[in-house]
């Protein structure tokens, strides 16, 4: 293995165009985090690059959505990450942003060199155009119907409905996103990169040179090898992102993808004077954190470009995650189903250190993975409460109430063979985490902390000193000997918990920092050379009394933010099926008071049996796009019904929905398919659909009168 002399860790940066959500927190910047934060416990020389990625089309829109500039959008979304990122404890050495000054000149400068060495080809070709607006679409400006599910709000890149990837001529009925008008085709000049030349190349340094990477990774990399390579244009139409630096160049931008790797390179130039010794020297090993999504522009383009480029180091490892989907859905921002970091350090203060717990125990490592609120209280409370937490505390408290509050004594004597396991455990722990660590096996580097402090209960358990603690009386002749025993016990527990704030650190390092504090020690104890040292505390040293390290998650926390979730998509839901324009129209949506229907007696009244109900699951029905078919539980039955609102709720937001059913309605056929009831629905002020909700409290079945 070659000898490093520093590291250069990078984490994708972050589109501004939107807050973060904890699905981009599993994917790169918890791992990242992670790894720099080992690094440097280890005395490496490491620097941590982050950013925020301020071009590209998804700006734009969202700066059109909300009726600003982009740069409004940028500089909202990019204080906001920052925030978000700070919070969670991402141990960014420079958080910078590729509006910068410095980013513009280094991307254009990076652009020129490759244009001056005759590398881009240009070429002329057709794109969709508007006609309204006078702009050429980029493939996000684009929607229409998709082609493979039927969801009338697919981008010309990919729907993100059912994920599959599309180009702008396979919509159906193409609009334009910033003014509805059918696109045209209309020619325009680009640059294009030719990457087919460094097809051969890249086939032998990374499917030959780094077997070594990630299987994922690898095998997105080799699929795209062996289907080929094409020019890539470089260039975009555009008003928004870096000046193309060439005469002829009005109204062309570079590419997104092409600047905002550069930005890794930017950012280090604004954090360090020293910035080519990271990037020129053939002894930094770069490592890319990134998402899956982003393998192709970190394996393959940017490393062609270096190389197109020379005089920079190559990505050593690009240790890409798959994604983290959530109650067994994809995230989706159109749909507003993910967890958002901002929201989640507000509802769960102080449980930041617990959720980055969460988001590496279940890291989509190898695989995409699910995130559930339930899955989220159960790893919290099951395993950081119950074993590590609760090691921690017990090992404090009974310090306290056994040993005056003084670090015992370990009398060697006295050692059993239960003491020297427990030793030989701690000794041993720091490689297995060390191995998993270099290896990017974050979850087994953590489970192999965790796994520790479960061994330590188990030792305590078996050790019994409260019960020893019981048997020491003045008559007791023992008693000397039993006092020992105890010393050894606590001693042992409390090396064992110096260790675990050491090896804990780079996952919750404001765990280890609560550690210290009751252990009255400086940071320095949580160098990594210190691990698997059973001496870290001095005998006779008074501790501090125990804090609570984790709290548990109630059920009640757990409900809401199921709640929150459900709410917030059928908001989103709702809101993304009307088109564009009435869109924008529906803050003046002139609330519609019907005429009151003619009298009826209380006995036509009471004919009408209403009941409580919750929904158990909603499909579509085929060939009618109105139309959902609810199974519903009514307590001492379950029902179908089918129901004209498809167009309001995409069918998975609504399980777990409580309504209002009428339940004594003649059956009806409806596309072949039998419904016995109705559900109440109201409209809300902006003429959206909602439901009327029967109170969680009245049990399913129950009459409402
Ligand atoms: N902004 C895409 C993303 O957020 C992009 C990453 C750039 S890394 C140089 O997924
Ligand atoms: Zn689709």
């Amino acid at each position: 293995m070659k000898e490093y002399k520093r590291t250069l860790i990078t984490a994708a940066l972050p589109y501004a165009n939107g807050p973060v959500h904890i699905g981009h927190l599993a994917g790169c910047y918890i791992p990242a985090d992670i790894y720099a934060r080992y690094l440097r416990a280890q005395k490496k020389d490491v620097k941590f690059i982050g950013g925020s990625d301020e071009h590209g089309v998804p700006i734009t829109i969202r700066a059109m959505k909300e009726g600003v500039s982009p740069q409004d959008i940028v500089d909202k979304y990019h204080a906001q990450i920052k925030d978000s990122f700070e919070q969670m404890g991402i141990s960014f050495d420079i958080y910078s942003r590729t509006s910068n000054p410095v980013h513009h000149q280094t991307a254009a400068d990076f652009f020129k060199v490759l244009y001056d060495k005759g590398l881009f080809e240009e070429r002329e070709t057709e794109q969709y155009y508007d006609e309204k607006t006078n702009t050429f679409l980029a493939d996000r400006y684009i929607t229409g119907t998709c082609p493979v599910c039927g969801n009338p709000g697919a981008f010309g890149d990919q729907c993100e409905k059912c994920g599959s990837s599309l180009s702008p001529e396979q919509l159906i009925n193409p609009r334009s996103t910033l003014s509805d008008a059918i696109p045209v085709k209309k020619k325009t000049k680009h640059w294009y990169f030719p990457l087919q030349h460094y097809e051969t190349w890249l086939k032998e340094w990374i499917l030959e040179d780094h077997k070594e990477w990630k299987a994922n990774v690898y095998g997105q990399c080799k699929s795209w090898l062996d289907n080929g390579l094409q020019p890539r244009a470089m260039t975009r139409d555009s008003n928004w992102g870096i000046k193309v630096p060439l005469p002829d160049a009005e109204g062309k931008v570079l590419y997104v993808w092409f600047d905002a790797p550069i930005g890794y390179i930017s950012a280090t130039k604004e954090l360090t004077d020293q910035w080519a010794d990271y990037w020129c020297r053939e002894d930094t090993r770069l490592v890319h954190f990134i998402g899956k999504d982003n393998i192709v522009f970190h394996c393959i383009i940017f490393p062609a470009m270096l190389k197109a480029h020379g005089n920079f180091v190559l990505p050593d490892n690009v240790p890409a995650n798959e994604f983290l989907n959530i109650e067994g859905q994809k995230v989706s921002t159109s749909r507003n189903w993910a967890v958002w970091v901002h929201e989640y350090v507000k509802d769960f203060p102080g449980c930041e250190d617990a959720l980055r717990y969460v988001l590496c125990s279940n890291a989509p490592e190898t695989k995409d993975n699910d995130f559930t609120w339930k899955d989220f209280q159960d790893r919290i409370n099951n395993e950081l409460v119950s074993i590590f937490g609760n090691f921690v505390n017990r090992t404090f408290v009974l310090m306290h109430k056994l040993c005056n509050g003084k670090v015992p004594k370990l009398h060697t004597e006295l050692l059993d063979d239960a003491d020297k396991t427990l030793i030989s455990d701690i000794q041993q722990a720091e490689a297995k985490v060390q191995t998993a660590l270099e290896h990017f096996r974050f979850r087994d580097a953590l489970f192999e902390v965790i796994d520790l402090s479960r061994k330590g209960n188990k030792y305590m358990q078996e050790k019994e000193p409260w019960i020893l603690a019981k048997q020491l009386k003045a008559d007791n002749p023992e008693s000397a000997v039993l006092q020992q025993r105890i010393d050894n016990c606590l001693h042992l527990c409390l090396q064992l918990t110096a260790n675990l704030a050491i090896l804990i650190n780079p996952f919750l390092p404001a765990t280890a920092l609560k550690m210290l504090h009751m252990m009255k020690v400086v940071e320095r104890m949580l160098d990594w050379e210190n691990a698997g040292k059973i001496n870290l505390l001095s005998v006779g040293y008074a501790l501090r009394a125990p804090e609570l390290l984790f709290r548990k998650i109630e059920d009640a926390e757990i409900e809401a933010q199921l709640q929150k979730l459900r709410a917030g998509s059928e908001q989103a839901a709702v809101s993304s099926q009307a088109p564009a324009v009435t869109d924008q129209q529906s803050p003046d949506h002139k609330l519609q008071i019907s005429d009151l229907k003619s009298e009826i007696t209380f006995d036509d009244f009471a004919r009408i049996d209403l009941r409580a109900g919750t929904i158990l699951s909603a499909a579509k029905v085929e060939k009618a796009d109105k139309l959902l078919k609810l199974e519903i539980d009514l307590g001492f039955e379950q029902r179908t019904i089918v129901s004209g609102i498809a167009l309001h709720f995409a069918p998975e937001t609504l399980p777990g929905k409580k309504v209002v059913v009428v339940a004594n309605l003649a059956p009806r056929k409806m596309r072949g398919i039998e419904s016995n009831g109705m559900i109440l629905m109201a409209e809300d002020a902006e003429g959206k659909l909602v439901f009327v909700a029967a109170d969680e409290k009245a049990p399913n079945g129950v009459a409402i009168s």
